[in-house]
């Protein structure tokens, strides 16, 4: 016997989907303004994961410009049929609805490289597809009801596809409001056939504290779907806000090759009050059948902090220090980048990157010179070394970040002596504080070292010259995490570059950029 610990992905990924193709599983989650898009996780066990490759990866496969922040990739489901792997997904923009919309890519690798997007003429989110036993392929998805009987109220829509003609086709089917009257946000539908019946999985409740799944069944695809009685058949918004893991929801199903059942789904685990800082990540529960219908973690109807695998390999313990090598180097596939490739701003340089400075901030909607990795422990000590010779206005630094809006970044910049200023600042809800400043008596073009300590909330922002650190500031995360700011993210830790709107030609060396969980488990 051997388990894994929940949640299987921790740090911000969210909204799984997972299918199996013989003895491999494979899973993805939304990734929004982050490049590359949709990772693309393979496990043999359930158990250990490794990142494989990413949907969205190419310039031009997607247009992300302008997208703000918790807009872009949302959703997205994985599923398998003769021989061919099917993604489908919708690119969110918050601010011109006309804009995106959902799609669907294909690859033969899951690795990749992965198609551009086949656009299918449906609004919403959530899309998701079902192989029927006959043949035929329907695509599935959320929206707000045309004529909707109470505020966010969302119907579940249900269209053939053609893969001929690359097009949703015949008449729409709705399938479902939620298994409650009144409920909001009936979402995140997946279809499957068990036994000749067709069951929908649909998420309710909003995706915070009052998540929900429900389950409905139907001897025909197109419906009419009951709801199971027990629903919802998973959620802790019974058990209140001060346990370890709210919001469960958002749940795929996938039967293992032993016959058992498990299904992944999202959850929050807050901290130092009520704050996720860490995001919505992945868990794993294991699911029977009685009567006819799923059994979310039965005997216990949570999720629980370690899951048996009764098929999994031994794994070593996530203390293993290896599995937590503090460097990240470039072919890391952690680093991601903003609505655009970081090719088009960085290169590979020893044990770090190059940054080419552009004009564009962290405060726009854009494509700055950011690399950055998710926020996926509590305590975790960052540390960057930046090396350069920055001219008058020109910025470079470590950043904590949420959004354009909501972000605690520590800034390096010239002043008029030469000498490099260092000041903590605090942009919040879009306007900027400083928070400290710290006279290092660093010198331009000598290598700086930054680091962010972070101790639960308390996010120390310290800067070194030789072997003496000193902290400039400390922010407070609960002011960055989605409960604070709203969105759907959660942190990143990154490093930057900008000229504040002027066009330049320095580099920025990041020479090493290290992340060191304290409790790699936690
Ligand atoms: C996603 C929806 C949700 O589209 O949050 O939890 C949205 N669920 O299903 C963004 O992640």
């Amino acid at each position: 016997m051997s388990g894994v610990a929940n949640p299987i992905l921790p740090g911000c990924y969210p909204d799984p989907s997972i299918c199996r193709v013989g003895a491999d599983y494979y899973l993805v989650t939304s990734t929004f303004e982050y490049l590359p898009g949709l990772p693309v996780w393979h496990s043999t066990d359930l158990v250990s994961w490794d990142l494989t490759g990413h949907v969205v990866t190419r310039a031009g496969q997607l247009d992300f410009g302008g997208i703000a922040s918790s807009g872009g990739l949302y959703a997205p489901t994985i599923r398998h049929h003769d021989g061919c792997f099917w993604v489908v997904c919708t690119l969110v923009d918050s601010n011109d609805a006309s804009r995106g919309g959902n799609f669907l890519m294909t690859a033969t690798d899951p690795a990749g490289p992965w198609s551009d997007p086949v656009w299918l003429d449906a609004d919403g989110i959530d899309p998701s597809l079902f192989f029927d036993e006959d043949g035929r392929i329907w695509v599935h998805g959320t929206r707000l009801a045309r004529e909707p009987r109470w505020h966010h109220q969302t119907e579940v829509w249900l269209r053939e596809f053609d893969p001929a003609a690359g097009a949703l086709v015949g008449p729409e089917h709705i399938l479902w409001n939620g298994a409650m009257l009144g409920v909001v946000w009936a979402e995140a539908p997946h279809l499957y056939r068990v036994d000749g019946t067709y069951y929908l999985l649909a998420a309710e409740g909003g995706t915070e504290f009052h998540h929900a799944v429900c389950v409905a069944r139907s001897a025909s695809v197109t419906g009419p779907y009951e709801g199971n009685r027990s629903n919802p058949i998973m959620t802790h918004r019974h058990l209140g806000r001060g346990v370890d893991v709210v919001a469960t929801g958002h749940a795929d199903l996938v039967q293992a090759a032993d016959g058992s059942w498990w299904a992944v789904l999202l959850a929050t685990r807050p901290y130092g009050g009520y704050h996720y800082n860490l995001g919505r990540e992945t868990f794993l529960v294991p699911v029977v059948w009685e009567d006819g219908w799923p059994v979310f973690a039965p005997g216990e109807g949570r999720v629980s902090a370690r899951v048996e695998v009764p098929f999994a390999r031994p794994f070593p313990s996530p203390a293993d220090a290896g599995q937590h090598p503090g460097l990240v180097q470039p072919s890391d596939p952690r680093w991601t980048s903003l609505r655009r490739p970081a090719s088009e701003f960085a290169v590979a340089n020893g044990n770090g990157w190059r940054l080419r400075v552009r004009p564009e901030t962290l405060a726009d909607a854009a494509t700055p010179a950011f690399l950055g990795v998710r926020q996926q422990h509590r305590d975790v000590d960052v540390q960057a070394v930046l090396r350069a010779s920055l001219r008058p206005g020109e910025e470079m630094g470590v950043v904590v970040r949420q959004s354009e809006d909501d972000h605690v970044r520590l800034a390096l910049s010239t002043g008029t002596d030469g000498a490099l200023l260092v000041r903590a600042i605090h942009r919040r809800s879009g306007v900027e504080e400083v928070l400290g400043e710290a006279d290092a008596g660093l010198r331009a073009g000598a290598p700086v070292r930054l680091g962010l300590r972070v101790r639960g909330q308390d996010y120390a922002l310290t800067v070194a010259a030789g072997d003496t650190e000193q902290v400039v500031a400390t922010a407070d995360g609960r002011t960055l995490d989605s409960v604070a700011t709203g969105g759907f993210l959660g942190l990143w830790f990154g490093v930057y570059a900008t000229g504040n709107g002027v066009a330049s030609t320095t580099q920025v060396d990041i020479e090493r950029f290290e992340y060191r969980p304290l409790n790699p488990s936690r």
